[in-house]
């Protein structure tokens, strides 16, 4: 193994037994997104459940000319954690004078492909992928002298999978890596009825719950754990105080797993807190970024399930 994927590797060690040490273990939900993760995740974004995709694609539709105007002629846009980059699409059919797009993503594989078939299908544009783990540093190339303007665009309402503090400390990062002039195309998801909420992370079909439980296959394989995804269940719930999805894998019996020699004792019914989802009110998510950032236009769909909101750099 070369030396970076071997100190990768140690990292994630790290970061795993710490959280497995604390009173309430938890797995950091970054290490949902290994192959079949991210093609879990794929899934489901297709579910009839999971209303966010959907929402945010058709908000995109209904109000394209407006977000094409806001953002305007001659920019530079940066995807924050482009994946398939399937929402920018939308976004470069109606902006034929921008100046360069950057996909930054942490899967090197994944981005040269996507990378590849989008200058097939838009040769008049740069195309300039950046391979980057986009919560820490990374380095926008120098764009052409007569650009106007840098956008991020930040889709899938990822930042509720930060903590408000995360999320306050990862605006600062992004406004701080800017230009003076710059802004923020983002998706958030909004509070609403725990109903829709939680049949969002609890489908029918159980592809959240493989979802879940994928990480501790990740984690025998690449950990040397012996988890037996079988004795956990899947729960997710809202929790209104926090404003927040939470998932959790629940010990089904009292266990013990090893993981690199280390032993993890379970009670039964005890859990490990895999991710958090949060959701916000408009309000709350301008309150949020106002450090930084201020929220120039909001759009929403009918139902006010999701937000797409353009913030301006302060
Ligand atoms: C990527 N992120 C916005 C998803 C979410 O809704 O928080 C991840 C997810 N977890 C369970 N279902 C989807």
């Amino acid at each position: 193994m070369e030396d970076q994927a071997v100190a990768r590797q140690h990292t994630m060690l790290d970061e795993v037994l710490g959280g497995l040490r604390k009173p309430q273990k938890r797995i950091p939900s970054k290490f949902f997104y290994d192959r079949r993760g991210s093609r879990l995740f794929e899934e489901i974004t297709e579910l009839e459940e999971y209303y966010l995709t959907r929402t945010e694609i058709s908000i995109l539709e209904t109000h394209i000319d407006e977000i094409a105007r806001a953002i305007g002629s001659r920019a530079v846009l940066i995807e924050l954690g482009s994946g398939s980059s399937r929402k920018t699409r939308l976004l470069l059919d109606r902006l034929p004078s921008l100046v360069s797009y950057h996909p930054v993503d942490i899967s090197e594989q994944y981005l040269e492909e996507v990378a590849r078939q989008l200058s097939v299908d838009y040769p008049d544009l740069s195309i300039q992928p950046i391979c980057a783990d986009y919560t820490s540093r990374f380095e926008i190339p120098d764009s052409p002298s007569d650009y106007r303007e840098q956008v991020f665009f930040y889709p899938g309402s990822t930042i509720g999978n930060f903590r408000p503090g995360e999320a306050h400390d990862f605006l600062k990062n992004v406004a701080a890596r800017a230009d003076q002039e710059a802004a923020l195309l983002v998706g958030v998801d909004l509070k609403k009825d725990r109903t829709i909420l939680e049949a969002a992370y609890n489908d029918e079909n159980g592809v959240t719950a493989e979802f879940n439980k994928n990480i501790l296959v990740r984690l025998n394989r690449e950990l040397d754990a012996d988890f037996d995804p079988d004795k956990f269940r899947h729960n997710a719930f809202y929790n209104e105080e926090k404003g927040r999805i939470e998932m959790h894998l629940v010990s089904k019996h009292k266990q013990e797993v090893k993981i690199d020699g280390e032993r993890i004792l379970f009670h039964e019914g005890e859990s490990i807190h895999t991710e958090n989802s949060y959701k916000y009110s408009v309000e709350e998510f301008g309150d949020l970024v106002k450090d930084w950032f201020s929220v120039e236009q909001v759009w929403l769909d009918e139902n006010r399930y999701f937000s797409l909101q353009y913030l301006v750099k302060r």
